[in-house]
């Protein structure tokens, strides 16, 4: 059996995507994510130049083999571009085995360690009055955690301030967008906020919170001690992960679990995190860290600690990696939690699937593959736009973390 073509794919429903889809001399298909925000065009070109032309030929049943071919053959290895195209070939290959095998993706992985996946949805709102009422929204719709962010009074689009009820979509500009931030103040409101929740919803409810690397290594543990009454089902990249021992600090100073993972790669950012038991949750994602055969060494490792999984599901992953995500999480046996940003009705509609959001839980569906598909002829009314994710400066006109 060999692999007879490959393309990319580029769409923007709502919000920019690309797609790879593999062709196979026997005719079965396959379908992955390559979507990088803000960058897209960036991946399409590695992929179309540097591996398409390698994957022709290939056999498509050998996974690990062309995972290693990719990786080690690249010569230059990690890097957001390189593990995402690398994952859009694993995911294209997971879902012809798993056509060809007749059975969905789960069951090649092992099988089934739950029925359904817990998911976490956002709740946002311009001040804590307006993301308390956010918060009660989701609980209305049945979801068992939230994360809840506010805007902070002087602070201009505070992150992660969205502007619909449900959908969140940073990468919003031609030209990156300015916004503020002001750690002093976000110290003072974002306890604020957990209190007002807690004091609401009380403790049935979980609760989130994303620090978008935003905080200095003291600043976080001053964060997480001060939402220690809180009991947050996690505090998400409290700080920047890039040095890994900066979580030491943290640690040594909160109970407040932590979860960190989103922007890693490979299995070596998080090798610090995990073996010295920094973290409590490993965000890393099929799209990010290089597809399905890389994130089960992570999860693997993880679980060693007893740490968890919480894949990143932001709408900038596509639903076919939400699709994987889920044949993924419902095998993984240290499975923590998914997150769940849903997608625009466009974009749902441009790639079909099969998964179905139920009592705050995700279920994924019995189709032989990974489940979703892409509807090539509407995704050709999208076109590509070109949109950047804003960046952020502080009061004096320092750039800072978006
Ligand atoms: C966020 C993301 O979902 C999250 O936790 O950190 O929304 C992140 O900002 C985007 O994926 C960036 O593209
Ligand atoms: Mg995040």
């Amino acid at each position: 059996m060999k692999i007879s073509g490959a393309r990319t794919i580029v769409c923007s429903p709502g919000r920019n995507f690309v797609t790879l889809r593999i062709e196979t001399d026997e005719g079965v298909h396959g379908i992955g994510d390559a979507t990088l925000n803000g960058r897209e065009l960036g991946v399409v070109a590695y992929l179309d130049e540097h591996v398409i032309p390698c994957l022709v030929g290939m056999d498509p049943r050998r996974i690990e083999d062309v995972w290693q071919y990719l990786y080690r053959g690249a010569y230059w290895r990690r890097g957001p571009v390189t593990m995402r195209a690398i994952a859009a070939v694993d995911m294209a290959l997971w879902d012809i085995k798993a056509k060809m095998a007749g059975m969905p993706l789960y069951q090649l992985l092992g099988g089934k360690s739950r029925e359904r996946v817990m998911v976490y949805g956002h709740a946002n709102g311009a001040d804590i009055a307006e993301t308390s009422d956010a918060v009660a929204r989701y609980i209305d719709l049945g979801y068992k955690a939230v994360r809840a962010q506010t805007g902070i009074p002087g602070v201009k689009d505070a992150y992660g301030v969205g502007r619909g009820a449900l959908y969140y979509e940073p990468a919003d500009a031609a030209l990156p967008s300015v916004t503020g931030w002001d750690t002093a103040k976000a110290l003072g409101e974002v306890p604020r906020l957990f209190e007002t929740l807690r004091a609401r919803f009380g403790f049935d409810v979980h609760l989130l919170h994303d620090g978008h690397h935003r905080y200095t290594p003291n600043e976080a543990a001053q964060l997480g001690k001060a939402l220690e009454p809180f009991r947050l089902f996690w505090l998400e990249d409290c700080t920047a992960a890039e040095n890994p021992e900066a979580f030491r600090t943290v640690r040594r100073h909160t109970t407040t679990p932590l979860a960190v993972g989103e922007v890693f790669n490979t299995i070596w950012d998080a090798q610090t995190l995990i073996q010295e038991q920094l973290i409590d949750y490993i965000r890393a994602t099929v799209l990010g860290a290089g597809g399905i055969t890389h994130l089960r060494r992570i999860a693997d490792l993880a679980s060693l600690y007893q740490i968890r999984t919480g894949c990143h599901g932001a709408t900038d992953l596509s639903p076919v990696t939400m699709g994987c995500a889920l044949h993924f999480d419902s095998w993984v046996p240290n499975f923590g939690i998914q997150e769940y940003m849903r997608h625009s009705e466009a974009s749902d509609e441009v790639f079909p699937h099969d998964y179905r959001f139920e009592d705050g839980h995700l279920i994924c569906g019995e189709t032989p593959g990974h489940g979703v598909e892409i509807d090539e002829k509407l995704a050709a009314r999208y076109p590509y736009r070109r949109a950047f994710l804003p960046v952020t400066r502080l009061a004096d006109g320092t750039l800072w973390n978006w």
